[in-house]
């Protein structure tokens, strides 16, 4: 995907990351795009494609279809297992080895952490994390029963994905730190997210209100272009190697 960034936008953008003391920095599924992983408001491909994901990713469709919406999740790990990491990764790792940032996503496919991203704040969870329905607190997942989806030997509770389904609260700690995250930073960069799921998409403008300069990247319009100062319209993956350099190594 060609780049056509305004140069001055470019390096103001430069300018202010360059000066930046505090940077937050909030993912979207655009920022693992360019790896292959469909977005959320994609048109979902094959098997799924006559699925809307928001309806698939709530507790009550669990309830009323486990076994599908199990297979949706298997079906994405395996997807998301298969990629690696873009430039954008990558050059999120590297920024942070240069510059105080706090990594926050919405994103639940580790992608961030296997480019080298350190201390990752997943506001919705992880694909890979699994957890339990209803579960009796003893449910072990070493002794689940197999099954689709597994349950638990004891308790016969299902076992589900460790990820935030809409209408579930996000975890608290994990969104106490970003929103903090967001009340410090004094540079807030908003990468790959249409801006429509809430509280995530909040943040952009907490840091505003706390005196941020906020900088978009996004090929497309997004609801958080009217919060930004700079809109840099291009793929994150070739924006995101232009604003800094991208060659030193993540932080050990
Ligand atoms: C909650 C895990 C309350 C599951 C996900 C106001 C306040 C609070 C809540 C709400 C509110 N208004 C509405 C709500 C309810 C709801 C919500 O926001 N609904 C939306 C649809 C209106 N929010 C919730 O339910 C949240 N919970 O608030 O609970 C509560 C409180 C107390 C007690 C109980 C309950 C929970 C939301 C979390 C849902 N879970 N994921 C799973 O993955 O299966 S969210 C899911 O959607 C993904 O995580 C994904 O991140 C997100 C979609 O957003 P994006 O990341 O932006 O992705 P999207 O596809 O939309 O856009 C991609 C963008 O990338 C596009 O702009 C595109 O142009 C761009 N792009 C494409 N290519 C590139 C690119 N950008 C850069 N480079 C490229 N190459």
């Amino acid at each position: 995907m060609k780049a056509e960034i305004d140069a001055q936008a470019l390096s103001a953008s430069r300018r202010l990351i360059a000066a930046a003391g505090n940077i937050m920095v909030l993912t979207g599924a655009g920022v693992s795009a360019e790896s292959g992983v469909p977005t959320f408001r994609d048109a979902m491909t094959g098997l799924w494609s006559r699925f809307n994901p928001e309806e698939l990713a709530q507790e009550d469709a669990y309830r009323r279809q486990p076994a599908l919406v199990w297979e949706w999740y298997q079906h994405r790990r395996a997807l998301v297992a298969a990629t690696h990491p873009n430039p954008a990764h990558v050059a999120l790792a590297s920024l942070s080895a240069q510059k105080p940032l706090t990594l926050v996503t919405q994103n639940v496919d580790g992608l961030h952490q296997r480019a080298g991203s350190r201390d990752v704040i997943e506001l919705h969870g992880n694909l890979f994390a699994d957890k339990w329905l209803d579960g009796c607190g003893r449910c072990d997942p070493a002794a689940a029963v197999p099954g689709v989806p597994p349950r638990c030997s004891a308790c016969g509770a299902m076992m589900r994905p460790g990820v935030v389904w809409f209408g579930e609260a996000l975890p608290r700690v994990a969104r106490y730190r970003a929103e903090h995250a967001a009340e410090t930073a004094d540079l807030c960069l908003v990468v790959g997210t249409s801006g429509l799921v809430y509280p995530a998409a909040g943040l952009p403008g907490i840091a505003k209100d706390h005196g941020a300069h906020v900088i978009v990247v996004n090929p497309e319009p997004s609801a958080l272009d009217q919060t930004a100062d700079i809109v840099l319209r291009g793929p994150a993956g070739v924006v995101l190697p232009m604003l800094w350099d991208g060659t030193q190594a993540a932080s050990a």
